[in-house]
């Protein structure tokens, strides 16, 4: 329970200060409802009172500058956002309220013994900031399951693109075309009371995530398997069944699944991704709007396609130089890449500046599941090579793999052999991680983003003394 006891300490630190009635975090006792919705009920009032607190003691007080180099440089480490399901470390990763990725792995509940964690675990965590127990996490699979069925119109809307839209374009297409069933929208129409908002999209967001796996797979069997559907095994969970639709039913890749749908969630709120969702949804756009958004920033070659390019990377590497290249071969192809003036992919970070813990996992599962597969090795050998020359360039702040630069090797493993897929994979779990997000930005009544810009014209006349 170390995630709520940080969470607990920071309420008695925040109440000692300002000499009032204790700040209560939202998180005290575990419920033992399973029932999601009134769990998080329960929560909303008391982190609604938590956030006043907050604003009326602290809110005129500086929480840094912001520099030059900051406004042009992508708003790099400017704290502007409040995320309250993960915050990223630089040197230590991703902690999701509170817990690192071995800690999770260890205390959420899986669908067989000593096996990789549910999604649904993470999501409840995520949503509530309480662990859930086994019933908890089996009664929020078995909702997800009574909403998962897909309209007909989506597959049609799908069929009706042109045959080379790639899978991401289709994705984002497909969330879109799921929108006119948004209650968000419809209560906004007929006047919902604002206090009310969460509720709302609370259903949007269970409904959504629902259906993903049935929208990917779709996709998956349309462009690559002729359009012959799977239906959902009702026995399955949420991540099992993903891979079941897509036409994997062997317990290794659902196993990996699952750890892939975990782990690739939720990476704080200044990602593309995230903060594309988080910057949407403060307009009020719905969940489907806003996911879409953030669906469209994920596609991008330095953020989620990076897990594609890694792959097509690798393939380029064995084609050349075969299944058992030397260090000094992968040297010079590293070199070669950068010196055409591309960057490689599933290295660096914008925050972190360690090896990425999504990274760790997944060579752990590895060295388990496949320690002799040629393209682990492969993977392997990069490791060792490719951050001591991102060092050399002395212009990368972090030469370590991320989360990006393992995860289709894992897949090729287990025949899911379609690159260009990868980021629809990565799509569905970054749902979980932005969606739960949208619900607290909604139950905080966080306000529509609208950052300040400036010319290059007023930089040059506030410092040049002109
Ligand atoms: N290969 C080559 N050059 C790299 C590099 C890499 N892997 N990572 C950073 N650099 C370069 C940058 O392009 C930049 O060069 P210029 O000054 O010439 O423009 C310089 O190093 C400094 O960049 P940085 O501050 O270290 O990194 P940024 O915060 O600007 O960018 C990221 C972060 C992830 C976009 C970058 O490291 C990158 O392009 N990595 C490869 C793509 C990738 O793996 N993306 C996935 C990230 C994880 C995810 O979101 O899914």
């Amino acid at each position: 329970m170390r995630g709520i006891g940080k969470l607990r300490g920071l309420g008695s630190l925040l109440s000692k200060n300002l000499g009032e009635q204790p700040i209560i975090d939202g998180t005290r006792g575990i419920s033992n409802s399973t029932d999601l919705k009134s769990v998080l009920a329960e929560k909303i009032p008391q982190q609604q009172e938590r956030l006043k607190a907050i604003k009326k003691s602290y809110g005129s007080k500086q929480m840094g500058g912001v520099s030059v180099d900051m406004v042009i440089g992508g708003m790099r480490g400017i704290t502007g956002l409040l995320w309250e399901t993960s915050l990223l470390d630089p040197d230590e990763g991703i902690r999701f309220r509170g817990y690192s990725i071995p800690e999770l792995q260890e205390k959420l509940p899986s669908a067989i013994p000593d096996g990789e964690p549910l999604p649904e675990g993470l999501m409840w965590l995520l949503l509530t900031g309480e662990l859930p127990n086994k019933e908890q996490v089996a009664a929020l699979s078995a909702d997800l399951r009574s909403r998962a069925a897909l309209p007909d119109h989506v597959n049609a809307t799908l069929k009706a693109m042109h045959p080379n839209t790639h899978p991401m374009t289709q994705f984002s297409a497909g969330v879109l075309a799921l929108q006119p069933e948004s209650t968000f929208a419809a209560a906004y129409e007929k006047g919902i009371n604002k206090m009310q908002y969460w509720d709302p999209v609370y259903e949007d967001t269970m409904n959504l995530i629902a259906k993903l796996p049935a929208l990917a797979s779709t996709i998956y069997r349309n462009v690559y398997k002729g359009g012959d559907l799977i239906e959902a095994d009702p026995n399955l969970d949420w991540a099992a069944n993903l891979a079941h639709q897509m036409g994997f039913q062997d317990q290794e890749t659902q196993e990996l699944m699952r750890l892939y749908q975990t782990i690739h969630t939720d990476h704080e709120g200044g990602n593309v991704s995230a903060h594309a969702t988080h910057l949407v949804g403060s307009a009020l756009s719905d969940p489907y709007f806003s996911f879409s958004a953030g669906l469209n920033g994920l596609a991008g070659p330095l953020h989620g396609l990076a897990n594609q390019e890694v792959l097509s990377w690798l393939f380029r590497v064995r084609d050349e130089l075969g299944d058992t290249p030397s260090k000094d071969q992968v040297k010079d192809f590293v070199w070669a890449t950068l010196k055409s003036g591309r960057v490689v992919p599933g290295y660096g970070h914008a925050v972190l500046r360690k090896t990425d813990p999504r990274y760790a996992c997944q060579r752990v599962f590895a060295m388990k599941h496949l320690p002799d597969d040629p393209m682990f090795r492969l993977v392997s050998l990069f490791y060792e090579v490719v951050p001591s020359i991102l060092q050399e360039t002395g212009k990368v702040k972090n030469p370590w793999p991320n989360v990006d630069a393992h995860s289709g090797v894992l897949l090729q493993y287990y025949g899911i052999k379609e690159q260009n897929f990868y980021t629809v994979l990565f799509g569905v779990s970054r749902a979980i991680g932005v969606l739960s997000q949208a619900v607290w930005s909604r139950a905080l009544g966080l306000p529509i983003e609208r950052p300040k810009s400036v010319t290059m014209d007023v930089i040059e006349k506030k410092f040049s003394g002109t």
